[in-house]
């Protein structure tokens, strides 16, 4: 056995350890349920400090949208409003095409033209996604802002801060957000439909393998969509797998890696731990709003951070 591939044994077992330990001590096989909001202090202990996601029920039923987002008061409210919609031939935005990091074509449109491709999606070309992480909520659609509550009060009060940013999802239901983290505490709501989230702890980081892609757009042109480099963004280190379909022969440290899968109805809340792997899909036409708040750093990022260098180690010493 080679000195490297003796380091990297010993990184594997010690990183393997790691995440057995992390799944017998404290993380659960599934998500849990609650059945009413926590209080701050119980959702801060049980679930923000050990950073573990839990789905929150009956937690928005004071929010007027709940019965007005139908699409013919979205059409009157906010018909008339230009908003950011995301759009790919595939449904994949942010996501490995052809291998590179492929953006969607971003265009401004009237709510009331998406609503009218939302009904007929299949007489236009293109997948749509209102999907701007901006908080695009309070920045386009102002008029209908005051139908959710401005912030989660027990989420506010167990981060110790208002939200960075909220955003407002509402697309087809080929869109598909490939697998990512995020550097935020997400207080996940759904108003319509449903979104389907795959989740992979951030303990299991050193399973998941990044490579290194040349950043790309879609553009549509006479009716076809072109891949076109984005020079000034460069290379981008994104995830190099799809957890629904993974292929364990170019990646099999992946196969370590324990997801879990977990459902958000209408009324429903997700906690989404900071730096949590996500991968979403969604029913047709479903809306959500979801709530960034700042992540705290501690210890805990430390940890993750050292299994994603080790992962980054492990696979250049690999490729040696
Ligand atoms: O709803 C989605 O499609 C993606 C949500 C997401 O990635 C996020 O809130 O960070």
């Amino acid at each position: 056995m080679s000195h490297s591939e003796g380091i990297i044994g010993t990184l594997d077992e010690a990183v393997e350890t790691l995440a057995a330990e992390a799944r017998e001590l404290y993380l659960d096989r599934h998500v849990p349920v609650l059945d009413a909001p926590p209080s701050p202090l119980s959702f801060y202990r049980e679930y923000v400090s050990p950073n573990k996601p839990v789905l929150i029920r009956n937690g928005l039923q004071h929010w007027t949208a709940n019965n007005k987002w139908t699409p013919q008061y979205l059409r009157e409210k906010i018909g008339g409003c230009v908003v950011t919609v995301a759009v790919t031939p595939n449904g994949y935005a942010d996501a490995i095409t052809d291998g590179k990091f492929v953006m969607p074509e971003e265009r401004r449109m009237e709510m009331s033209n998406f609503l009218d491709i939302m009904e007929h999606p299949d007489q236009h070309s293109g997948v749509f996604y209102i999907q701007k992480q901006n908080s695009n909520f309070t920045d386009e659609f102002r008029e209908i802002i005051g139908d959710v509550e401005s912030d989660i009060p027990w989420g506010t009060e167990a981060f110790g801060s208002l939200p960075d940013a909220v955003n407002f999802w509402m697309g087809d239901t080929r869109a598909v957000t490939s697998m990512h983290k995020d550097p935020y505490e997400n207080l996940y709501c759904v108003v319509r439909g449903s979104k389907t989230f795959m989740l992979i702890p951030p303990t299991d980081a050193a399973f998941v393998p990044y490579e290194t892609y040349q950043a790309a757009k879609f553009i549509e042109r006479d009716g076809e969509f072109q891949i076109e480099e984005d020079v000034d963004t460069g290379e981008v280190p994104w995830i190099a797998v799809n957890p629904l379909n993974p292929d364990l022969s170019l990646y099999p440290e992946f196969g370590k890696a324990r997801g879990v899968e977990v459902t958000v109805r209408e009324g429903e809340i997700l906690y989404l731990p900071s730096l949590w792997f996500h991968h979403v899909r969604q029913s047709h036409g479903c809306i959500a709003v979801d709530f960034w708040y700042d992540m705290q750093f501690d210890i805990k990022y430390n940890y993750y951070n050292f299994l994603q260098n080790v992962n980054s180690v492990n696979r250049k010493m690999t490729k040696i």
